[in-house]
C-alpha cells in the first residue's frame, strides 16, 4: 500500500503490524528525524524527547561532533574483526579505561552482552582467584532486576513478563531484595559467592532509588567477603543521574563496571566492561569475545560520545536539571500523581489514579501535547530527556504535563 493512501503514521504502523515480531507495543507515533531534545515524526509533528531511547541519547539525537567522529571512521575503516589489530581500539582502550581508572576494557556491543560477559568474569575470577569449586560459583542478584534480555539474564529475573515460558533457567544466582541490608549480608556468608550484581538506580523497576549508604556498605561488604561489586550502569551511569557514574555520589568504586547506551551517543550499540588486571586476565585469548566487539567504528565514536559528556559538563547539568524537574513537578500538586523519584535527569513518576490505564492515557494525552514518555509497570512513568535540556524548555514541558493530567 503505497503512502498516498492513507496518512504516513498510519501506513508505517501497519507495515510493522504485518512484517515485524510483536515484541513491543510502542506509543503509535512514527519518527524520522531527531536533533537534541526533540524528535519529528513522519506528519511534521515536533516533540520532545523524554525517553532518550532508555538513557542511550544522553548527549541529545545526533549530536554534531559525534556524527561527524562516525562519518570520518566510516569512510576509512569499520570493522577488521579481533583477528587482527587496527589503528582505533589501543587508542579507545587507553582513552576509556583512563576516564574511568581501571587497568583494562573488554568491549562488547550490547548492554546484555556487557552483563554476559561480566557473569563469565565473575566466574572465572570465582573458580581461578577465589578457589570456589568447579561450576559452584554464585551471583548474588536483586529482586526486580533489570540487566538484558537473553536466555541467562532473564534466568535471574523476579519479573514473569521476562522469564515466562523462556525455560529452563541458568543455575547459580541467588536473589535478595534490592535496597536491603540485611539480606545481602546473610547471602554474603556463603562461601561459593563470587560476584554481587546490582543497578546503582533500578531503571525498568521504575527508577528506584536505594537508602544513601546502601551502595558503599554494600562495596564494603563484598570486598570484607571477597566478592566482587558488579555495577551495571549501562541505564544509570554516563551523566544521566548527575554525575558521571551513579556509583559517584557515594564513592563506590566496582570491582567490574558495566557501560553501554550512551557510550555511543545513541548512534551504534556500544558496551564496555571495567576491571583491573586481576579480574580482566583471567579470560585467556579465544575464551571469550564477539564479531563487532570494539569495531573502529565503536571505538572513534565511543570516544567522541565521551568526550561531549565532559566537554559540556552533563553530568552538572543532569544534576541540576534533575533537581528542578522534580522539584515542578511537585510544584503541580497533582492528586494523579503519587510521587516523583529520581536521581539527575532519571526519573519516575508513580501514579495514583482509578483507572489502571492511567499512565498510558496520559502518555497518549502528552504524545498530543508535544511530549513523548511511556509506562513501564503500568502505573509509572519514566521521565528521561538528553541531559542538554534547557530550563526553558523544561518550564515548557512541565506545562505540557500539567495541562495533560487536567484531561486525564
Ligand atoms: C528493552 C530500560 C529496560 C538496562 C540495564 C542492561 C540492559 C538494559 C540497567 C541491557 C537495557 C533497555 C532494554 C529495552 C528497554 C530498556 C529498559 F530500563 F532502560 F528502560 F528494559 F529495563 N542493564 N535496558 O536498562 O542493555 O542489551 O538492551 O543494550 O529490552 O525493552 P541492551
Amino acid at each position: 500500500m503505497s503512502t498516498a493512501t492513507v496518512a504516513p503514521t498510519q501506513y508505517y504502523l501497519e507495515l510493522e503490524e504485518k512484517y515485524g515480531a510483536h515484541n513491543y507495543h510502542p506509543l503509535p507515533v512514527v519518527l524520522t528525524k531527531g536533533e537534541g531534545v526533540f524528535l519529528w515524526d513522519v506528519e511534521g509533528k515536533r516533540y520532545y524527547d523524554f525517553l532518550s531511547g532508555y538513557s542511550a541519547v544522553n548527549q541529545g539525537h545526533c549530536h554534531p561532533q559525534i556524527i561527524e567522529a562516525l562519518i570520518q571512521q566510516a569512510q576509512r575503516l569499520t570493522l577488521t574483526s579481533r583477528a587482527f589489530y587496527n589503528d582505533q581500539l589501543g587508542e579507545y582502550e587507553k582513552y576509556i579505561t583512563t576516564f574511568f581508572g581501571y587497568d583494562k576494557v573488554l568491549p562488547m556491543n550490547t548492554g546484555v552482552e556487557a552483563v554476559e560477559t561480566a557473569i563469565k568474569l565473575c566466574r572465572r575470577w570465582g573458580y581461578t582467584k577465589k578457589g570456589i569449586k568447579n561450576d559452584q560459583a554464585k551471583i548474588i542478584v536483586c529482586n526486580d532486576n533489570f540487566h538484558g534480555r537473553t536466555s541467562t539474564v532473564i534466568s535471574f529475573s523476579t519479573d514473569p513478563a521476562s522469564f515466562q515460558n523462556f525455560g529452563p533457567f541458568m543455575p547459580g544466582f541467588v536473589q535478595i531484595p534490592y535496597n536491603d541490608l540485611d539480606a545481602l549480608k546473610k547471602a554474603l556468608e556463603d562461601e561459593n559467592v563470587a560476584g554481587f550484581l546490582v543497578e546503582p538506580i533500578q531503571g525498568e523497576a521504575g527508577v528506584v532509588v536505594p537508602d544513601e549508604g546502601y551502595l558503599s556498605t554494600a562495596k564494603e561488604w563484598c570486598t570484607a567477603a571477597g566478592v566482587l561489586f558488579i555495577a551495571d550502569e549501562i541505564q544509570t551511569g554516563l551523566c544521566r543521574t548527575g554525575k558521571m557514574l551513579a556509583c559517584d555520589y557515594e564513592g563506590v568504586r566496582p570491582d567490574i563496571l558495566l557501560l553501554g547506551k550512551a557510550l555511543s551517543g545513541g548512534l551504534l550499540p556500544v558496551s564496555a566492561v571495567l576491571a583491573d588486571d586481576e579480574v580482566m586476565l583471567t579470560i585467556r585469548p579465544g575464551e571469550h569475545g564477539s564479531t563487532y566487539g570494539g569495531n573502529p567504528l565503536a571505538c572513534h565514536v565511543a570516544i567522541a560520545a565521551l568526550k561531549v559528556l565532559k566537554e559540556e559538563n552533563m553530568a552538572q547539568k543532569a544534576a541540576v536539571s534533575g533537581n528542578y524537574f522534580r522539584e515542578q513537578i511537585r510544584q503541580l500538586h497533582s492528586p494523579y500523581i503519587k510521587l516523583i523519584r529520581g536521581k539527575g535527569l532519571l526519573n519516575a513518576i508513580v501514579m495514583d489514579h482509578p483507572d489502571k490505564d492511567a499512565a498510558w492515557k496520559l502518555c497518549l494525552h502528552l504524545k498530543e501535547s508535544g511530549l513523548l514518555a511511556k509506562p513501564t509497570h503500568g502505573d509509572k512513568i519514566r521521565f528521561a530527556p538528553p541531559l542538554m535540556i534547557t530550563k526553558e524548555q523544561i518550564d515548557e514541558c512541565i506545562a505540557i504535563i500539567n495541562s495533560s493530567l487536567q484531561i486525564l
